[in-house]
């Protein structure tokens, strides 16, 4: 399982909080450990200035993170929606 992010999974005080973070810790929560890739650069920069993000790119077609690749390969994009597979698809044995 990997989950794509942009600098860190640290908490942000933006509303709502950092997405990544938020990805990131409800993923643990449900028993997941995920390979964390960091893609640093800025989004909305473009994709001519943002090569780290290449990969994200691939799988999406964007260039905004967090991004999770489930261990059947399922991209899931956007914080929100990897918070609610998380939820609904704890990791075997957890909780
Ligand atoms: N609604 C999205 C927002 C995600 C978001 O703002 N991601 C930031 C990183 S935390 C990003 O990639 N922003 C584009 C940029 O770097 O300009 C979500 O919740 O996943």
């Amino acid at each position: 399982m990997k989950l794509y992010i942009c600098w860190g999974t640290f908490q942000t005080p933006r509303p709502g909080g950092h997405p990544c973070h938020n990805a990131y810790e409800a993923l643990k929560d449900a028993g997941w450990d995920p390979e964390l890739k960091k893609v640093y650069g800025l989004g909305v920069l473009g994709s001519a200035l943002n090569p780290t993000r290449k990969e994200v790119r691939e799988l999406t077609g964007q260039n905004i993170v967090p991004v999770l690749v489930t261990d059947d390969g399922e991209v899931i994009q956007d914080s929100k929606r990897i918070v609610e597979w998380a939820r609904a698809n704890p990791a075997s044995g957890a909780g």
